[in-house]
């Protein structure tokens, strides 16, 4: 089974290729996106080292001068009606590469030292670490809104989970224009069911939100309706805070910043601890969130997570709120609650990604076991449903695109 699953993962991969980096699905996603990217690069690090550092530097071609690094880097061959919202709607970018203004979990830094580690070496990582460093700089200067050294996200798809239920109450809460959200045309249901897609309700706050946060220059400058301190979104920078301090030495650069940056995100992190769980901060409300989501699962990243805290986040994810009777992967939001929903999205369904990332969690934390146990469920499922998009996790049936690439990724870096 394992050769012939690891076979078609690279399959993907491969289709997905377009000469210089990978696009998430052909016809969903035909752009590069930015924490697909990272996934992607540690997907071909095993295949082809060559390709996964191409990844990674394709995505920082489009990295701005004050350090973001966009979710979007727009392919110009691709019809501006092929995504919404595309390049004009985002009217932004850097040296004729036209991108998005918002950005995604910065996992890239903990790709690149894997990509190194496994053949592109200390060349590829000599080019790449200023750019990370920026990167990182960003997030710690323009994004710490709330002052705890969080980076704050200031649109949900920044979280990479646009419509978490995590972000039912702060989108509730952002008004809209008067005469009503200025009109668009969605694009992500011309090719997956309407009902596997967020709502219109919630697509008029991402759009109306994007607006805003366009139409202020992209300023951070604290004004946005949406402003979160997101513990998956800090717990992968953290992770690859810890990945930049092992380049920096790799390189033979002052690795201490980043030692003193990890540290100051820890922190920052376990501010978002409330005693039994992490939980997303509101910094417009200043209150933290209610909903039982994969977001809070996510500081199982964090090498230095208390023991305690670690056991009790570790048996969260076994619990019934994310783990169903079928045995299968991680829920990514609560099975027990009213707003689940097996099929939509980030409302509930599995993703191989997440699946993927708390294994890696999960180790870290010394539950070698709990984590060869999702590693072997996502293989399953993904061996039994095809590699799709996310899954729904009451049966197991595919949903979304087809042939996505972070879950061919996530099921070679099993495999190996
Ligand atoms: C908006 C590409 C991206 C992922 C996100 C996922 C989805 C985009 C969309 O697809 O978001 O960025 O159009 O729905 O939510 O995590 O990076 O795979």
């Amino acid at each position: 089974m394992s050769a012939a699953l690891e076979q078609s993962a690279e399959a993907v991969l491969s289709a997905n290729w377009t000469g210089g980096s990978t696009v998430p699905s052909r016809r969903q996603y035909p752009h590069q996106w930015g924490w697909d990217a990272a996934y992607i690069a540690i997907g071909w690090s095993w295949v082809d080292s060559a390709r996964a550092a191409a990844e990674l530097e394709s995505l920082l071609r489009g990295q701005w001068p004050d350090g973001r690094v966009p979710h979007i880097v727009f392919h110009p061959e691709v019809p501006e009606d092929a995504y919404f919202p595309g390049p004009a709607f985002w009217d932004s970018g850097v040296d004729g590469v036209a991108t998005s203004g918002l950005t995604q979990p910065p996992l890239h830094a903990r790709a690149a030292l894997e990509v190194a580690q496994r053949g592109a070496g200390e060349e590829f990582l000599r080019r790449v670490f200023g750019p990370l460093c920026a990167q990182h700089e960003y997030l710690a200067g323009r994004r710490d809104a709330g002052g705890r050294g969080l980076a704050a996200i200031v649109h949900p798809w920044e979280s990479g989970l646009d419509n978490s239920p995590a972000w039912d109450e702060p989108l509730a809460a952002v008004s809209l224009p008067a005469g009503g959200v200025e009109p668009y045309e969605r694009q992500d249901r011309r090719h997956v069911d309407a009902a596997e897609r967020p709502s219109d309700a919630d697509y008029d706050r991402f759009v109306h939100l994007a607006r805003a946060y366009r139409d202020s220059g992209y300023a951070d400058d604290g004004r946005s309706q949406f402003q979160v301190e997101d513990p998956l979104f800090n717990a992968i920078w953290l992770w690859s805070t810890h990945a930049l301090v092992e380049i920096a030495e790799w390189v033979g650069e002052d690795a201490g910043p980043h030692r003193e940056a990890a540290a100051r995100i820890h922190d920052g992190l376990m501010s978002l601890w409330d005693g039994s769980r992490f939980r997303p901060r509101d910094l417009v409300s200043g209150a933290w969130l209610e909903r039982r989501t994969v977001l809070s699962l996510a500081p199982l990243l964090d090498p230095g997570l208390p023991g305690e805290v670690g056991v009790a986040v570790a048996a969260e994810l076994g619990s019934a709120h994310f783990r169903s009777a079928a045995g299968l992967g991680v829920a990514s939001y609560d099975l027990t609650a009213p707003e689940f929903e097996a099929r939509r999205y980030w409302r509930g369904p599995i993703w191989a990604n997440l699946n993927w990332l708390l294994s890696r969690g999960l180790r870290a934390q010394g539950f070698d076991g709990p984590a060869a146990e999702l590693e072997r469920t996502t293989l399953d499922l993904v061996a039994g449903s095809g590699m799709r998009e996310y899954y729904d996790p009451l049966t197991g049936e595919g949903l979304g695109a087809h042939d996505f690439s972070w879950t061919a990724a996530a099921v070679i870096d099993i495999l190996r």
